[in-house]
């Protein structure tokens, strides 16, 4: 019967594409119609009100993934097998639901009783942010202020964890005014608390403590005119993007890319090739946005909560943009569309959520001149292009513009631009000088409208895999050395030498950058280079933010992860989420800081690095009525890991 269907699929595989599919390729529309189906006709049909909150690919096992992609996709033989990983509300219960695509059964099914939840749905944060505008005491709170409530808007927001003993599911509702503007975010209405039980879908807590100044309309507008003409067009040749179903070729690089609902965009089994070892090499297993952590800086009744944790609470792929030509992505991009469940199980596209293109940088990939020879000036040198993969996330006010940048030079650029509307109160005070001996908690952006000091921390994971599994993570330490007159009669006081420190614990893996100059680096300790240099790549690292708040302030129990900028772990495949899978309301027990703590070896292991792109982020000015996009990121790169340089035409 097996050997049957086997040969079905191998038949239909030859008929219908012309490539196999990819165990890491993401659930397709037919696949997610086909979970709902599975769980649909299955013991779980006769619980009333069941919700989809998460459904994706079950991760596969990496060592059958890679078994498969070094002979068996050669051979034409599938994946043997494919599962799904579901998790559903039902009777007020969180069940963790496991789906075997090729049998069409149930593989697991057990109910999770740990702290947390899984992502709120749209459909409950449509219904919640409705609520209060058929609401008597909302109406009455409006009416008192003056205002219309047909020009409210309400949105629906995560309210975090704060010691609670009993912490049901439940979002807070901020209500807006438009009243001329579609900068909802500029015109917040000020003192009212409105807290949502999710689960009877009723408001629970109600309060309006104090009435405020609403913010004026004008100028908050940032509607451009439109697109503009793309100056792209001029005369290049493009080195050309092959895409055959999720995997990418271009130039000497080789990766799969993938969407799904949390993490967004994940880049997988990228493999750079070796022109002198003619071959592919192994880089990077698996890389994407694991968590963000974004707390506001103002502790009062109306703000204190707001502490978002964007990609467990809600998720960069249910926040992803269907992207516009000429604004998101240049007119030579190439587009993959992206698919998920929604909260009834039924497929969801995103059209475009990702586009793939290749960048004149305008940059130098190398130069020299040389005049040492005599009568001759050599000049030689190449302009750089790169291949970019991006998305962008809009997670209610804010924008993240995702890049994952390829270089010819076996660098991987990793980067965020933040951009859209800042979270912004209003205020009685119409200005700056208004204030005395109070802290405001923010900046005044415009009359009456405080934006709010924030951080975001965004930490990816990064499964490096240099020329196998087995690496280890290097600190080279740069030390001063007094200079020795005495053996070598040098008028030199000083210089700095290198010592090599591996880490052999995750314990030892645990960085706060700043405090010491040198490098980061994940070896491979079982593969030399021609000269006898161990082969690796460099994490070339960005301006170095870690979380301000005490140790013992909830949300920083929630993401104690933010407190190093960069860990490493041993690998292991349902580690990948570095603030806990159940992020909603969650208290700290599951994630990157407590897996850390089991201090496991990781010297000549699988290892899983860990970096956070971190923002302190003081509003100014010109980041209203809309923000001006703010880089940021880190490199990695080649290190002895190449003969020479790979660039280098020869
Ligand atoms: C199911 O949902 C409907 C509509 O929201 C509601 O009326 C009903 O009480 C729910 N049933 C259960 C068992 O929760
Ligand atoms: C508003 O609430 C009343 C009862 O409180 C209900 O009858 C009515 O249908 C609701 N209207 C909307 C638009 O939800
Ligand atoms: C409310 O709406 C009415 C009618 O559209 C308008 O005349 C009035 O100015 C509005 N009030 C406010 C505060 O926007
Ligand atoms: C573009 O290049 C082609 C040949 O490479 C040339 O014929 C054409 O004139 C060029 N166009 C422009 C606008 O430079
Ligand atoms: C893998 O991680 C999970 C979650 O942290 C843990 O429960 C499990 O014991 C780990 N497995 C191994 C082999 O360490
Ligand atoms: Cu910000």
């Amino acid at each position: 019967m097996t050997i049957h269907l086997l040969a079905l699929a191998i038949v239909l595989q030859c008929y219908f594409t012309a490539s196999l599919n990819h165990p890491l390729d993401p659930l397709n529309p037919t696949e997610i119609n086909q979970v709902r189906q599975i769980i649909q006709k299955s013991h779980l049909s006769s619980i009333p009100n069941l919700t989809f909150h998460f459904v994706d690919l079950e991760e596969p096992e990496k060592s059958d993934v890679l078994e498969w992609m070094s002979s068996k996709k050669q051979n034409g033989n599938p994946f043997p097998y494919r599962r799904a990983k579901v998790v559903v509300r039902a009777r007020g219960e969180t069940r963790e639901i496991v789906v075997d695509l090729s049998t069409s059964s149930i593989t697991s099914d057990h109910v999770y009783t740990g702290h947390g939840y899984p992502p709120t749905t749209f459909t409950e944060f449509f219904q919640a942010s409705r609520l209060p505008l058929n609401y008597t005491q909302f109406k009455d709170s409006i009416s008192r202020r003056g205002l219309n409530l047909s020009e409210v808007t309400c949105l629906s927001f995560t309210v975090g964890w704060f010691g609670e003993l009993v912490s049901k599911r439940a979002v807070k509702v901020l209500c807006f005014y438009r009243g001329g503007t579609t900068n909802v975010f500029s015109r917040p209405i000020e003192g009212i608390s409105i807290i949502v039980d999710v689960e009877s879908m009723q408001i629970v807590v109600y309060t309006d403590r104090f009435k405020s100044h609403l913010p004026r309309a004008e100028g908050t507008d940032f509607q451009s005119s439109g697109q503009r003409p793309d100056p792209d067009p001029c005369n290049r040749t493009y080195i050309g993007i092959t895409i055959e179903g999720h995997e990418v070729r271009w130039a000497n690089w080789m990766f799969h890319v993938a969407f799904n609902a949390r993490a967004g965009m994940i880049i997988s089994t990228a493999s750079v090739s070796d022109a002198g070892r003619k071959k592919f090499r192994r880089v990077l297993y698996r890389g994407h946005v694991s968590e963000t952590f974004v707390p506001y800086m103002d502790p009062t009744n109306e703000w204190y909560f707001r502490t978002y944790m964007d990609i467990g609470e809600f998720g960069f792929g249910r926040s992803a943009n269907t992207l516009v030509r000429q604004i998101d992505c240049p007119a030579n991009a190439v587009y993959m569309d992206g698919y998920m469940a929604g909260s009834d199980g039924q497929p969801q596209k995103v059209p475009r959520s990702i586009c793939i293109f290749e960048r004149y940088s305008g940059d130098v990939a190398w130069r020299h001149t040389e005049i040492g020879v005599p009568g001759k000036v050599i000049i030689s040198g190449e302009t750089e292009v790169n291949l970019v993969v991006r998305m962008v996330a809009t997670v209610g006010n804010y924008d993240y513009v995702l890049d994952w940048e390829f270089k010819q030079s076996g660098s991987i650029k990793v980067g965020v631009s933040l951009t859209g509307v800042l979270e912004m109160k209003a205020t009685s005070y119409a200005n700056q000088d208004q204030v005395v001996h109070e802290d405001i908690y923010g900046t005044f952006v415009a009359d009456n409208t405080i934006a709010i000091n924030h951080d975001h921390f965004l930490t990816y994971y990064l499964d490096l895999d240099i020329d196998g599994n087995e690496n280890s993570f290097v600190r080279d330490k740069l030390k001063q050395v007094r200079a020795a007159y005495i053996n070598t009669g040098t008028p030199r006081k000083s210089y700095w030498m290198v010592v090599t420190e591996t880490a052999k614990t995750e314990a030892k893996a645990r960085i706060q950058l700043g405090m010491e100059q040198g490098e980061l680096l994940v070896v491979n300790p079982n593969m030399r280079t021609k000269v006898g240099n161990h082969v690796g790549y460099r994490l070339i690292t960005g301006q170095p933010a870690t979380s301000l708040l005490s140790d013992d302030d909830y949300p920083q129990i929630r993401a104690a992860y933010t407190k190093y900028q960069v860990w490493v772990t041993a690998y292991n495949k349902s580690e990948r989420w570095a603030g806990g899978f159940y992020a909603d309301r969650s208290r700290g027990e599951d994630g990157l800081a407590v897996w850390s703590r089991r201090n496991r070896p990781i010297d000549n292991k699988d290892i899983v690095v860990w970096y956070t792109v971190g923002f302190h982020h003081i509003p100014s000015q010109e980041d209203f009525p809309v923000m001006p996009t703010l880089y940021g990121g880190f490199e990695l790169r080649p290190a002895n890991f190449f003969e020479r340089n790979p660039v280098l035409k020869q």
